[in-house]
């Protein structure tokens, strides 16, 4: 197995293929994920529902596979994404069952270890009447005060992609409503996949996959339809997809999603593991009405060594090479006053000479929150494309970036507004160096905080 790139603290299995957070839900106090899972290879095949439950959000024990497709027509081919919830007191799992692409239900014991297969499956078989579909799949199920309702994951062909409603006393028998919404092709793709909807501040959300960047929709619900007011993507990154999320006992809407592996499929299989969790993020509504991310407090129990700088004076024509700082386990808040520089950012997984880096940098002139890449690796198999999207800095507003590097997962939040993610996969044993770099001016690092990360193996 490949341990060099190995996340430590990033959630993922002890070994095989991961992909899709499923079900989360808290159950008896402690935090429970599923997800996406082939135990047998490091490939994309033959889905089964992995299993894990921690009691802080940070440690996880892993438990046996949740679900196995098959014998059934239904699901011979792979338990695909869903949901989890409490039936009062029954933990159900509604999922796609692959190859039908119809909605199924399990039952579990208390502990959530064994789990049945509805003898009715599937629930639903089929996509509504009437409709040319691009797909459908991936159930998101909550309780409001008269009944059950589920959104389902598809498109409209010549359309775009679209969420179609559901409605159930039992969750066994399920009545078609309308589509809770539908999209533009042009600007929301031809399908949603995996789809969540939840109330967030004093509006609703709705994230859907739309085989590109993780959307979010805020708006209004109301008649039992989803208006859009505005459209954002959760992540800059394009390894994150498909989140799901839960509401925990502190009324908290936490969310994860897959970071996909940027390494050749070869490089994936003789690892022996592929795919990651991201970090638990908090979610929120700011006052401008977007989407807030934060990372789950809970995460600062993994601090170890601690560094302080303050006040730093950036040069264009020189990275500042964090002195004493060593790692490929950190977690960084860098607070920046750019003053009239152009760019701000943080080289991680630096070697020595700079010939492998990578870069979280903040264009403040093109408006961009990006990943560099470009020299992340010397290896010629990883992708070295640069991703990233927009994000603005208003006047002089200054920049909060909170970077956490897990070997070869990054993951940075800017002013909680922006979150990118990325995975490196350096060549060289020294690229562990940190560094601070400006262009187009030299702005002031106001405090740097680093902090040694020491997690065991996962
Ligand atoms: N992954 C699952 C599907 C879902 C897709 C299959 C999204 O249910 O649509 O592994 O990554």
């Amino acid at each position: 197995m490949d341990t060099a790139h190995r996340p430590l603290y990033h959630f993922l299995p002890p070994a095989g293929w991961m992909n899709d957070p499923n079900g989360p839900i808290q159950w008896n106090g402690d935090y429970h994920l599923f997800y996406q899972h082939n135990p047998y290879a490091s490939v994309d095949a033959d889905k089964h529902w992995g299993h894990a439950v921690s009691a802080d959000l940070v440690h996880w024990e892993h438990l046996p596979v949740a679900l196995a497709p098959g014998p059934a027509e239904y699901d011979r081919e792979g338990i695909w994404s869903g949901c989890t919830v409490d039936n009062d007191g029954v933990p159900t799992i509604i999922y796609t069952g692959h190859p039908a692409q119809a909605q199924c239900l399990a039952t579990g014991t208390d502990d959530l270890i064994s789990w049945t297969k509805h003898p009715g499956n599937p629930v639903i078989a089929g996509p509504p009447p009437g409709f040319h579909v691009t797909g459908f799949r991936d159930p998101f199920v909550w309780r409001e005060a008269d009944a059950w309702y589920m959104v389902v994951g598809s498109g409209i062909e010549g359309v775009g992609g679209a969420a179609f409603l559901y409605r159930s006393s039992d969750l066994v028998a399920w009545t078609y409503l309308h589509p809770l919404c539908v999209g533009q092709a042009a600007s929301s793709g031809i399908m949603w996949e995996c789809p969540s909807f939840f109330p967030l501040g004093d509006r609703h959300a709705l994230v859907v996959s739309p085989y590109g960047k993780v959307t979010c929709f805020i708006g209004s619900y109301a008649g039992r339809r989803f208006t859009p007011e505005s459209q954002g993507l959760v992540d800059l990154g394009d390894p994150y997809y498909a989140p799901n999320c839960l509401l925990d006992d502190r009324g908290r809407r936490i969310m994860w999603g897959w970071i996909q592996e940027r390494q050749s499929t070869e490089a994936q299989r003789a690892a022996g593991w592929a795919g990651v969790m991201s970090l638990p993020r908090i979610l929120s509504l700011g006052e401008d009405g977007q989407l807030r991310q934060a990372p789950a407090p809970e995460l600062r129990a993994l601090r170890r060594a601690h560094h302080r700088f303050e006040d730093v004076r950036l040069s264009s024509s020189r990275p500042y090479a964090v002195p004493g700082v060593q790692g490929d386990c950190l977690e960084v808040i860098a607070r920046f006053e750019p003053g009239e520089a152009a760019a701000v950012g943080i080289g991680l997984r630096c070697s020595p000479d700079g010939a492998e880096q990578t870069t979280i940098i903040c264009d403040r002139d093109a408006g961009t929150l990006c990943a560099e890449r470009r020299r992340s690796s010397l290896r010629a198999d990883v992708d070295a494309a640069q991703h990233g999207g927009r994000f603005e800095l208003a006047g002089d507003e200054p920049l909060l970036l909170h970077v956490f590097l897990d070997r070869s997962v990054i993951e940075a939040f800017a002013n909680e507004r922006a979150c990118l993610t990325t995975r490196v996969y350096p060549a060289r044993h020294d690229s562990l160096g940190l560094r601070l770099m400006a262009r187009g001016g030299s702005p002031r690092a106001v405090s740097l905080d680093v902090w040694e990360i020491n997690a065991t193996e996962g």
